[in-house]
């Protein structure tokens, strides 16, 4: 968009006075940022209404993206870039004498997701927008987000997150959209003069939904779809029933958390009530739009495409069923013909904890209604499949099981699309997770591996790296990413590896500066940045990385003249705040930083970052400073993994278990650019078959093993109460779940290859300018792509304008 520097300062110097009644030269950051967000988000509401006005002109075809979870990250700085303006007002600021990133840093990143599934959602939203596609967003606007972590002696220990505290420029509340939710209560069918069976509701809790429209910015291509996040208050019209602040509690604590935990499935009412909740609001909402189209009910296939990420919103299922036969009065079968052609479901996870099973009482008491429909599909699935399938595989498929209600099931069921999320992932689903339903059901299913957006990831975290790509292949690979393969030709280019390597240092200047402000500690920029940034998970195995750190101390320790290459370990990772074990293993981490950076023996040559509260910010400071990405997941455990992608496309190499999205990128790099270790997935599979895996052989016969863990019990590690225990305990003892041990010889010698590379800066050089020109696959323009053509059935608007 067109906007000049002059005609910016005037209307920022306005912007600022009409909010604060003062001028600009007294405001604070936050102040300063809301003033210009706000005038950002002016820029863009032309667009965001002609976007939304021309789809309904054309009809055009639009995607729900059902989701729990959306990390956005901040959105100044992404906004204003992809409007074109970043530079506009960047110089604009600078001539006020104020500083576009610091203002930036003020903005706070909403946590209103636990990870990876949250990550994704968002970097689809702006690849939805990038493509010209009609795609929107639908979730919850939770009043905190995810818990803020800080460490009390090592400890984790969890602040709410207060993201709301001064406003959020970002979003419009939208009273005119909001929509009725109704919980528990007594549900009965009667039939009406005209003979269809309508249900009657008494005593229900009505929950009025509020949305709050949040803009996605496409890059350069005047589209700006919606991200819908809903809240949850009070009817109006039924204030007067509410006589204490208490007897609101119910309501208003619909929306008022998010759960913190991606892997342990707690079977609470209340985050029943919030998937419930999301989901009916936004079904609500997109038949009501629907209806904007002026095409027939059979035709909502054709014009709108319903995604669900993961099972947390699986009763769209039962509700868009719901509002066709109740509400539209549609026949069962037509109802279902819709619904089933107009949903799809992505899974996320094999970790059985973490899949959703609602127990059959709490879902009838809670949604009377759905569970009647939730009965009923269950009923008919089980006609259908008896006497085709037989016994075995129509119990084992049946979405009601053993008094609970089966959402994974109740998702493939309903839905004419089930993808993972990487290829490896998927054929774990086809041949383990959800073999019955493949049997019932070949063609539903189909793999679409993650993809991350480079704009956020590469083009804004890593300016210079952006620059030098420019430079030397031109700037086309900013809209077609797989033009990026044209910067292999310069893996033997001197200039160019010198230059990368230029940048590299920087970005690990400003990390060790970031560092020495937050954490207090001083690492050397031309260490080796060792960089294990996720979730906290045993199955994610961080304390491999423990395990291979306490190693390289004590070997250290033991000939202080040995030949290791400088490294600075680095953290970044929330636990679960019930994940007891969890917690546990950062802070052995923790302790053994305390020990290793202050030990005058180890000096450079061992230094470990912890960091507090990793989110989407700091994986954007971290990222473009590593060398070596960590993805060492046990096989088949991590369904892909995104990370491992964001660290590739910024030049780090990859060192990795064969797990995931790490596998394609293997394919894709070349397995003689990164470094692979350990147990491959069918192995483990055989492993735990065959049931002959006896951790505590490996301890007894491997000697520098034994070292180690007994180094978690021997007081080696200070300011420890039973946490070496536990770890050793689970290793050892409980016989090492994810198979720690197992791999630990072989990532010793990755890592020591690792080191071997490393020396050879050239050579080092060369492989990371071969992972950043082979990442453009990951691009999450080309996932939504395969979506888009594969599942939803929808095309880029901008394309058709230009006929
Ligand atoms: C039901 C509840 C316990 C629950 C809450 C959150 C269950 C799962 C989750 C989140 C899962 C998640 O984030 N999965 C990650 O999804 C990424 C995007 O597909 C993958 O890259 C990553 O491997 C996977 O762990």
């Amino acid at each position: 968009m067109e906007v000049t520097v002059k005609q910016f300062v005037k209307e920022f110097k306005q912007q600022f006075q009409s909010m604060y009644a003062y001028s600009y030269e007294e405001g604070s950051n936050e102040q300063l940022y809301n003033a210009l967000g706000l005038l950002v988000k002016n820029y863009i509401s032309s667009y965001w209404k002609e976007t939304r006005e021309k789809y309904i002109k054309n009809s055009v075809k639009q995607v729900y993206y059902f989701s729990m979870e959306f990390l956005p990250g901040r959105q100044l700085r992404s906004n204003a870039y992809n409007l074109g303006l970043l530079d506009v007002v960047k110089e604009g600021l600078s001539e006020l004498e104020l500083s576009f990133d610091q203002l930036a840093e003020a903005e706070a990143d909403p946590a209103l997701g636990n990870g990876g599934l949250g990550r994704l959602a968002s970097c689809f939203m702006d690849s939805l927008a990038s493509l010209g596609m009609a795609g929107n967003g639908n979730g919850i606007r939770y009043q905190y987000g995810l818990f803020r972590q800080k460490f009390v002696d090592g400890y984790q220990v969890e602040l709410p997150e207060n993201w709301l505290r001064y406003r959020n420029v970002w979003e419009t509340r939208n009273d005119k959209s909001t929509c009725m939710v109704r919980f528990g209560g007594n549900v009965w069918l009667e039939e009406n003069h005209q003979g269809h069976l309508v249900p009657h509701y008494e005593n229900t809790l009505n929950v009025l939904a509020v949305p709050y429209d949040t803009p996605m910015v496409g890059y350069r291509n005047d589209t700006v779809n919606n991200l819908r996040l809903w809240s949850a208050e009070i009817p109006v019209e039924e204030e007067a029933n509410y006589h204490t602040i208490e007897e609101t509690e119910p309501i208003k604590e619909i929306t008022q958390v998010l759960y913190p935990d991606d892997s342990n499935y707690e079977g609470r009412l209340l985050r029943l009530k919030q998937e419930y909740f999301m989901v009916s609001a936004g079904v609500q909402s997109i038949i009501r739009h629907f209806r904007k189209y002026n095409v027939p009910r059979k035709n909502i296939p054709d014009k709108v495409a319903i995604h669900i990420n993961d099972t947390h919103p699986a009763l769209v299922v039962p509700e868009l069923m719901r509002i066709l036969i109740d509400e539209e009065h549609l026949s069962w079968e037509q109802a279902w013909e819709i619904t089933f052609k107009t949903c799809s479901y992505t899974n996320h996870t094999i970790l059985r904890e973490a899949l959703e099973k609602w127990p059959i009482d709490m879902m009838k008491e809670l949604l009377p209604r759905i569970y009647m429909i939730i009965e009923e599909i269950n009923n008919r699935f089980v006609e259908n499949t008896l006497p085709l399938y037989g016994e075995r595989i129509t119990w084992q498929t049946a979405i009601l099981q053993n008094g609970v209600v089966n959402m994974a099931h109740l998702a493939v069921i309903g839905s004419h699309s089930v993808n993972g999320v990487a290829k490896l992932h998927t054929d774990i689903l086809m041949n383990d997770v959800l073999k019955d339903f493949f049997e019932l059901y070949p063609e539903r299913f189909n793999n679409k591996t993650n993809g991350i957006t480079q704009r956020r990831w590469v083009h804004l975290a890593n300016p210079e790296l952006t620059k030098l790509i420019d430079e030397k292949i031109g700037e086309n690979w900013k809209l077609t990413p797989s033009e990026l393969k044209v910067f292999k030709g310069f893996e033997k280019d001197k200039d160019t590896l010198n230059k990368l390597t230029d940048v590299k240092l920087k970005n690990k200047k400003r990390l060790a500066d970031y560092i020495k402000e937050v954490k207090g500690i001083t690492v050397d920029p031309n260490a080796l940045f060792d960089v294990q940034i996720k979730r906290l998970h045993a199955y994610k195995r961080q304390h491999l990385n423990l395990l291979h750190i306490l190693h390289r101390y004590l070997e250290i320790k033991a000939d202080p003249s040995a030949d290791y290459v400088p490294r600075v370990f680095i953290f970044g990772a929330k636990a679960a705040p019930s994940y007891h074990y969890a917690k546990q293993i950062i802070k052995v981490i923790n302790s053994l930083a305390d020990l290793v950076n202050n030990d005058p023996d180890v000096g450079d040559k061992l230094k470990i970052v912890f960091f507090e509260n990793y989110g989407v910010s700091l994986a954007e400071k971290i990222i473009p400073a590593a060398d070596i990405s960590e993805q060492i997941s046990l096989a088949s455990m991590e369904a892909s993994g995104t990370s491992n992608m964001k660290l590739m496309a910024n030049g780090a190499l990859t060192l990795a278990t064969l797990d995931g999205a790490n596998i394609e990128i293997k394919d894709f790099v070349g397995e003689e650019n990164l470094f692979v270790f350990g147990l491959s997935s069918k192995e483990v599979y055989e492993l735990k078959a065959n049931q002959s895996y006896q951790a505590r052989e490996l301890y007894e016969s491997n000697p520098k093993l034994k070292n180690v863990l007994d180094a978690l019990t021997s007081g080696t590690i200070p300011n420890l109460q039973d946490e070496g225990y536990a770890l050793f305990d689970s290793l050892v003892n409980f016989n090492d779940e994810y198979f720690v041990l197992k791999d630990f010889a072989s990532y010793v010698e990755a890592q020591n290859k690792v080191d071997d590379l490393y020396k050879d800066q050239n050579e080092w050089a060369r492989k990371s300018l071969l992972n950043i020109a082979s990442s453009a696959p990951f691009s999450a323009d080309y996932t939504i792509q395969r979506y888009a053509d594969d599942i939803w059935k929808v095309r880029s608007c901008v394309e058709e304008d230009e006929g």
